[in-house]
């Protein structure tokens, strides 16, 4: 097939599964077409069958909002048409899902046809589309388009209930390559690699976000915090974002500098996963929780909260641990005990692994995708 997609390219979750999934479609030999504003971050621009077309986005003095969206849907129509396009996958529904629609319909007036699948990540539901000015046409072009999947349960069920919507959802859930992501299983190797950060005996947790407010930055800070003063430990920060200098701060203001490293936006995100002992994700809401599969299938659970998809990722008290939001104390008072007691947390970090392997691997889920792709060309 011939598949155009197109993501937020900058750091975020759902721009990562819709890179991750174009280099797999690419492996089987499809042909992936990206179309966005910037080329996505974990894009090499090395692999075969994988194209990239910018969208520029002109600026006169009248547009005090330069209008990406419709730029966006003169692209798609535009590299569609040029390189024959079976279908375009949209990932984020605002304003992807309806740029697509636009530029379906551009084409049906050549007589061409243009199918779109709109998959949803989490927020384009459970937070911006719930907003009033984007509600009405993210609901519109959600019903609109030729196939929609959600990430997780959780998610289709919100939409369904949020947005009143009764048209069929395929839950296909978020992917991680586990030849790429893997543990560092030789000791020596780990411990050597891991001195970069933490000495011998010292415990190291890794947070990995795009700093978002709904991330809860200032919860793992705390945690981390409250984890240190009980045990030797160190944290690791990969990402940036809005509260990044709110977390700057606390560390300073906490007196711990020397035990935190802020990383900042990493590539090789898999390398320095692999090192960690314990994931920390305090988020308000997760529909997913993709760092967390990312890190389970280097073998490293997650310290996480019991919200929105996250329970379907991680089993409670098997391949990591789950807690209300906020409740930091609870969640460092674990992450002391779990991280005291090695066989506790070796047998946590193989069935962590064993998960992904299991449930979340790409060769099982981008095949779910591909079947999907097929469905809606065959109902055209
Ligand atoms: O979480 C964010 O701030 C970004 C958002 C995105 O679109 O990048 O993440 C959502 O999609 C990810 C990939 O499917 C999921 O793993 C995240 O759980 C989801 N975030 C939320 O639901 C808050």
């Amino acid at each position: 097939m011939r598949i155009g997609i197109t993501c937020y390219p900058t750091y975020g979750g759902s721009g990562v599964v819709a890179t991750e999934l174009g280099i797999e479609l690419a492996a089987l030999g499809h042909e992936v077409h990206f179309i966005s504003y910037s080329q996505p971050f974990r894009l090499s621009g090395r692999d075969d069958g994988i194209f990239y077309h910018e969208v520029p986005v002109s600026s006169y003095p009248l547009f005090e909002f330069p209008p990406y969206d419709l730029a966006l849907a003169s692209r798609m129509a535009e590299v569609a048409e040029l390189y024959s396009l079976d279908l375009l996958h949209v990932h984020y529904a605002i304003p992807h899902s309806v740029s697509a629609l636009l530029a379906r319909q551009m084409l049906a007036t050549r007589g061409r046809r243009l199918p779109f699948v709109t998959t949803l990540h989490g927020t384009d539901i459970t937070l911006v589309g719930l907003d009033r000015s984007y509600l009405p046409i993210t609901r519109h072009a959600i019903l609109e388009s030729d196939g929609v999947t959600s990430i997780s349960q959780y998610l289709r069920q919100e939409t369904i209930t949020k947005f009143d919507i009764a048209r069929p959802i395929q839950t296909i859930p978020n992917f991680v390559n586990c030849d790429v992501y893997m543990p560092i299983n030789e000791d020596a190797q780990r411990n050597q690699a891991r001195k970069r950060f933490a000495m011998a005996g010292e415990a190291l947790l890794i947070h990995l976000s795009n700093f978002r407010l709904v991330k809860r930055v200032p919860d793992v800070i705390r945690i981390f915090a409250g984890i240190a003063r009980q045990i030797p430990a160190q944290l690791v920060l990969i990402g940036d974002g809005p509260d990044r200098s709110a977390a700057e701060w606390l560390v300073h203001d906490l007196g711990i500098q020397c035990q935190v490293h802020f990383l900042g936006k990493q590539e090789r995100v898999h390398e320095l996963l692999a090192l960690a002992d314990l994931l920390l994700m305090p988020s308000e809401l997760e529909s997913f929780g993709l760092a967390a599969l990312e890190a389970m299938a280097c073998k490293v659970p997650s310290i996480a909260t019991r919200v929105g998809g996250v329970p379907e990722l991680i089993d409670d008290g098997e391949t990591g641990l789950l807690f209300p939001v906020g409740d930091v104390n609870a969640m460092a008072t674990a992450a002391v005990a779990l991280l005291t007691d090695q066989p506790r947390l070796a047998t946590m970090r193989d069935a962590a692994r064993r998960t992904a392997q299991k449930r979340f691997c790409a060769s099982l889920v981008v095949p779910q995708y591909v079947k999907f792709y097929e469905q809606v060309l065959e109902d055209q």
